[in-house]
C-alpha cells in the first residue's frame, strides 16, 4: 500500500514495529504507543509518534484523526498477566480496543485487528479452521475473542471495513522479555550456554510463524474485499517443542543441555492453523520456514 495515512497502535512493539518499517517508506505513518514494552529505537525517524495510552480518548483521537487505515497491535500480550489481573488486561485488550473501533468508525477508516489463536482454546480438531469452536482458556483469550467478534460485527452493523487476523505462534527479531515466547527463550538459553528448558515432555506442537509473514498478511488484509472476516495466520505446519529445542541448539552451535521441567498448567497440547482461508481469500501464504527463520535470528540478518 502507498500514499495512505496509517495508524499503527503498538507500533513500537514486536509485531507493530516490523509493520511500521514496511509501511513507512511509502505512507504517512503514525504510531500510538505507551512504550511500556515497545522501544523507540525500533521506529524510523519519519514516523509521527503519539506517546499515550490506548485507553486515553484524547490520545486515540489525536492519533487517528484523518487516517485511512488502522492496524491495531497494542495489547497486554502476557497470558500470565491476564490471569493475575484480568481487569487490567481487559482494559487494554478489550475496552480500549473498543474505543479504537469507535474511532475507526468516526474516521471511516479500515481497521485490521491483531486477534490470536488463543480464541480457540484446546482445539477439538487439527488443523484448526476459523469455524472451529472457540473456548478460550485465559482472560487474554476471552478478551481477544470478544475483540475479534466486535471487529467482525462492526463490518455488518456499521458498514466499517474490518479484518481480524488470528496469529498463531509469532516469532522473530525484537521478541524479547519474560513473556516473549519459547523461541526467544530457547535462543537466549542456547546462546548463554544455559540449559534449554522444555516444559513437559516436549511433544506438544505449535505453528510458528515468522513476523515478516505476519507483516505480509497485514498488508493483504489492508486491501482485501473480504471485510468482516477473521483469518488464521500461520504456516500450516506444526513443530514439537523438542524438535525446536534441537533445531535451536544446532543452529547456535550451543553445548547447552536440553532439560525437562514441569509442564505448564493448562498448556495447549497441539496447535496448528488451517491456512486455506487466508490463502484462498487473502492470497496469503507464509514464506519463511522455521529453519530459515531461526537461522536468520541466529545470524542477526
Ligand atoms: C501462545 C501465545 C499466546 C497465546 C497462546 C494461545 C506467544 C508468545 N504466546 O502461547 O499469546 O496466543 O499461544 O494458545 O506466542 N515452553 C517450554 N519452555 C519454555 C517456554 C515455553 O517448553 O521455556 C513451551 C510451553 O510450555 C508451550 C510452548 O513451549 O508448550 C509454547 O509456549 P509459548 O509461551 O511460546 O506460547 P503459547 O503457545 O503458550
Amino acid at each position: 500500500i502507498r500514499d495512505k495515512t496509517v495508524l499503527v497502535t503498538g507500533g513500537a512493539g514486536f509485531i507493530g514495529s516490523h509493520l511500521v518499517e514496511a509501511l513507512a517508506p511509502h505512507n504517512e505513518v503514525r504510531v500510538l504507543d505507551d512504550f511500556s514494552s515497545g522501544d523507540r529505537s525500533y521506529l524510523p525517524d519519519d514516523v509521527t509518534v503519539v506517546e499515550g495510552d490506548l485507553g486515553d480518548p484524547i490520545a486515540v483521537q489525536k492519533a487517528a484523526r484523518g487516517v485511512d487505515l488502522i492496524f491495531h497491535h497494542a495489547a497486554v500480550v502476557s497470558v500470565a498477566r491476564s490471569v493475575d489481573a484480568p481487569r487490567r488486561s481487559n482494559e487494554t485488550n478489550l475496552e480500549a480496543s473498543l474505543l479504537l473501533l469507535e474511532q475507526a468508525r468516526q474516521e471511516d477508516a479500515r481497521i485490521v485487528v491483531a486477534s490470536s489463536a488463543a480464541v480457540y482454546g484446546h482445539p477439538d480438531e487439527l488443523p484448526i479452521t476459523e469455524g472451529a469452536s472457540t473456548e478460550p482458556t485465559s482472560p487474554y483469550g476471552i478478551q481477544k475473542l470478544a475483540l475479534d467478534q466486535y471487529t467482525r460485527r462492526y463490518a455488518e452493523l456499521y458498514d466499517l471495513e474490518t479484518v481480524a487476523l488470528r496469529y498463531f505462534n509469532a516469532y522473530g527479531p525484537r521478541q524479547q522479555g519474560p513473556y516473549s515466547g519459547v523461541i526467544s527463550t530457547f535462543l537466549e538459553q542456547a546462546r548463554a550456554g544455559d540449559p534449554i528448558t522444555i516444559e513437559g515432555d516436549g511433544e506438544q506442537t505449535r505453528d510458528f510463524v515468522h513476523v515478516s509473514d505476519i507483516v505480509r498478511a497485514n498488508l493483504r488484509a489492508a486491501t482485501t474485499d473480504a471485510v468482516g472476516e477473521a483469518f488464521n495466520i500461520g504456516t500450516g505446519s506444526r513443530t514439537s517443542v523438542r524438535e525446536l529445542a534441537e533445531t535451536i541448539r544446532d543452529a547456535t552451535d550451543s553445548s547447552s543441555p536440553i532439560v525437562h521441567c514441569d509442564p505448564r498448567p493448562g498448556d495447549i497440547r497441539h496447535s496448528g492453523a488451517d491456512v486455506s482461508k487466508a490463502k484462498r481469500t487473502l492470497g496469503f501464504e507464509s514464506r519463511v520456514s522455521l529453519e530459515s527463520g531461526i537461522q536468520s535470528l541466529v545470524d542477526g540478518t
